[in-house]
């Protein structure tokens, strides 16, 4: 009777690989859903890239897009914080898609902004797209030059837009058959990269997508003694998969 509770501290929520189109509405409806019942909930939403399967253009009028713009202008509108860091597959989406949900776009890599980052972890946690990392996987690193060279982008955009379509529908087709042939090991992130790039950045703990093996890893760093976390956010194909951060602890949520 009376007594006021505490209302728990608002978490953080960090996403990747959801992978929204328009063939996979059951996706598109989960993820409807937890913006609105989980994200709506936190102080702030982390979009780590390929949040849409393709994207070709702002310019692109998709009822899909546009949905996704609409219930992140409520969250923003409410409060939360938006960030969204490009995936490969959406790195195209540019600063008018952004301004108008409100989204504020992140470089890949970016350390956790101060305000969502725990006591005594300041410039420690990073969040990356991922990909970056898969450094054995050297026909995909050759690609991923091509597609991240600002003036291919440029180029690329001033094409029109039935032609920008038919692009990225072949490079999605290549992309699967690449996928289906390339083994496993190559598709993920190499340890030595991964260390490498943690030392440049002073990172004790990173937070990436891109792979889809949703895990947490935590190993000592030879000579040093150092421990770091490597946390792998999940994708969301055939489950709803995020990382949540709370009152300074993490926990990778798959449901
Ligand atoms: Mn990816």
């Amino acid at each position: 009777m009376g007594v006021q509770k505490q209302p728990p501290q608002a978490g953080v929520v960090f996403v990747a690989d959801v992978h929204l189109d328009d063939s996979q509405p059951e996706i598109t409806r989960r993820f409807e859903h937890f913006l609105r019942h989980t994200a709506s909930r936190c102080r702030s939403l982390y979009l780590l890239g390929d949040i849409f399967e393709s994207w070709v253009g702002d310019d692109d009028p998709s009822a899909l897009s546009q949905r996704i713009v609409a219930i992140l202008k409520d969250l923003i509108d409410a409060g939360v914080r938006c960030y969204f860091m490009p995936g490969n597959r959406d790195f195209l989406l540019g600063e008018d898609w952004l301004q108008r949900a409100g989204v504020t776009l992140l470089a890949d890599p970016s350390p956790l902004p101060t305000e969502d980052t725990p006591t005594g972890l300041a410039g420690k946690i990073w969040l990356s797209h991922g990909d970056a990392l898969c450094t054995d996987d050297l026909a995909y690193q050759k690609v991923r030059r091509m597609l991240r060279d600002s003036s291919w982008q440029a180029d690329f955009l001033a094409k029109p837009l039935a032609e920008r379509k038919a692009f990225a529908q072949a490079a999605r087709e290549r992309s699967r058959e690449y996928v289906s042939t390339a083994s496993d090991a190559i598709m993920d992130v190499n340890p030595q990269a991964v260390n490498a790039f943690m030392d440049r950045l002073g990172a004790d703990i990173l937070i990436h997508g891109h792979t889809h093996r949703p895990a947490m890893h935590r190993w000592q760093v030879p000579d040093t003694g150092r421990w770091r976390q490597r946390l792998v956010l999940g994708d969301w194909h055939r489950h709803t998969s995020y990382l949540s951060l709370a009152d300074g602890e993490f926990r990778l949520i798959t449901c």
